[in-house]
């Protein structure tokens, strides 16, 4: 091998990474018919939900009424960029109910049990290889604009949202709007976001580089985002651009100029991935596991051990039933503690009788 053939470290690490992909997920949740499909179609650069069709197989189908949790993958694959092998989460049948509590708890559910499976994963000494960390890291919720701002539905399944995944607000069907409608309907959006301490996901606290060209205010400005989706597409001055057609003009999805759907996929597979990926990880579930010990470590009370079975502030426990709270892992938990508490008991023994003979030797030497 002669020096010239050998690789630097960063052509090593690029080959590697480009090797191996980025794994990121997002879960995109948003009332029937409100552009969820076509806008994953354009996200993905490539048909990934055919038209006209309400959903791909339900693969790994997890729950079976009336809102369903589906799951597609897709290998986003550029020149010259690390692919990202890319999961969905897409949860059909949500808001089509009257009473679409049930769908909110559902989706909570859903999250909670990504939590629990990667809280058990870390506990086992042998961990399992090919576990597939289910969590997203970001959560698109499609917002219909009303020119009324936001609904119940939207507020409550927003606030179970943002306790559990990085949640991005984003106005479906951008298109459909004046830009007088638009800035209105932003406007409305935003403020009943903050009124209902709505936590979305912070674009301004992150390095991501985009400081440096100063365009930080442009997430102040594009917040909820407006995006547009389509299924046509059509050549345009040499690049293909999915578009929508009106007797006024081509709307161009690609075009910055007419929507934000490039800014929120620059967002989510350029400048922010890495942050949401950390942030669910760092933040999120950290938050969400401190709670989850901190209720369910055995406790000692008069002498009895005692599991609690549901985390504080991860409210509803008639929705909360894991493995990790009924079956194996807790008992493994309890039978830890106890052999814990033996071996105290046996050192506080072992100590009181040093203890002992210190004392004893201590009045030989007085005596002697
Ligand atoms: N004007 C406009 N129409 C859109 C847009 N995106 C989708 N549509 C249309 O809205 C209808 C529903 O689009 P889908 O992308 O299937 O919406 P969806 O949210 O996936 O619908 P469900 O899967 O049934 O919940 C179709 O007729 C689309 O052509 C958009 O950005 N603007
Ligand atoms: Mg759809």
């Amino acid at each position: 091998m002669t020096l010239s053939t050998i690789k630097s470290p960063e052509e090593i690490r690029r080959l590697k990474n480009f090797k191996r992909g980025i794994d990121f997920t997002i879960l995109i949740v948003g009332e029937e018919g409100i552009g969820k499909s076509s806008f994953i179609n354009c996200l993905c650069q490539k048909t990934v939900i055919p038209p006209n069709m309400d959903q791909v197989n339900p693969v790994n189908a997890s729950l079976n009424s009336d809102l369903r949790i589906e799951k597609i993958h897709v290998d986003i694959v550029e020149e010259n960029s690390t692919p990202i092998s890319l999961n969905l989460i897409l949860a059909p049948g949500f808001g089509e109910n009257i009473d679409n509590s049930l769908a909110t708890a559902k989706i909570v559910k859903y999250l909670e049990l990504q939590f629990d499976l990667v809280l058990k994963e870390e506990y086992k000494i042998e961990r399992n290889q090919n576990f597939k960390d289910g969590r997203p890291h970001a959560a698109l919720y499609f917002i219909r604009a009303t020119s009324k701002g936001l609904r119940e539905l939207d507020i409550e399944v927003m606030k179970e949202l943002s306790k559990r995944c990085n949640l991005i607000p984003v106005i479906g069907k951008a298109d459909s709007l004046t830009s007088e409608e638009l800035v209105l309907n932003r406007r409305l959006i935003f403020s009943d976001i903050k009124r209902n301490d709505i936590k979305i996901y912070d674009f301004g606290n992150n390095d991501t580089g985009f400081e440096q060209i100063d365009e930080l205010n442009i997430f102040e400005n594009c917040l909820p985002f407006a995006v547009s989706g389509s299924y046509e597409t059509k050549q345009i001055k040499g690049s293909i651009v999915h578009v929508r057609e009106y007797p006024w003009g081509t709307f161009k999805v690609e075009d910055v100029k007419h929507n934000d759907f490039t800014l929120l996929r620059n967002v989510l597979f350029g400048s922010h991935l890495q942050e949401l990926k950390e942030s669910t990880s760092v933040m999120i579930y950290e938050k969400y596991r401190k709670a989850k010990l901190r209720n369910s470590v055995p406790k000692f009370a008069n002498g009895e051990l005692k599991i609690a079975q549901s985390p504080q502030g991860y409210e509803d426990p008639t929705i909360y039933s894991t493995e990790m709270e009924t079956g194996k892992s807790g008992n493994e938990l309890e039978n830890q503690l106890k052999d814990l508490m033996n071996k105290k008991k046996l050192l506080e023994t072992y100590t009181n009788e040093v203890k002992l003979l210190e004392e004893k030797l201590h009045i030989a030497s007085l005596e002697g």
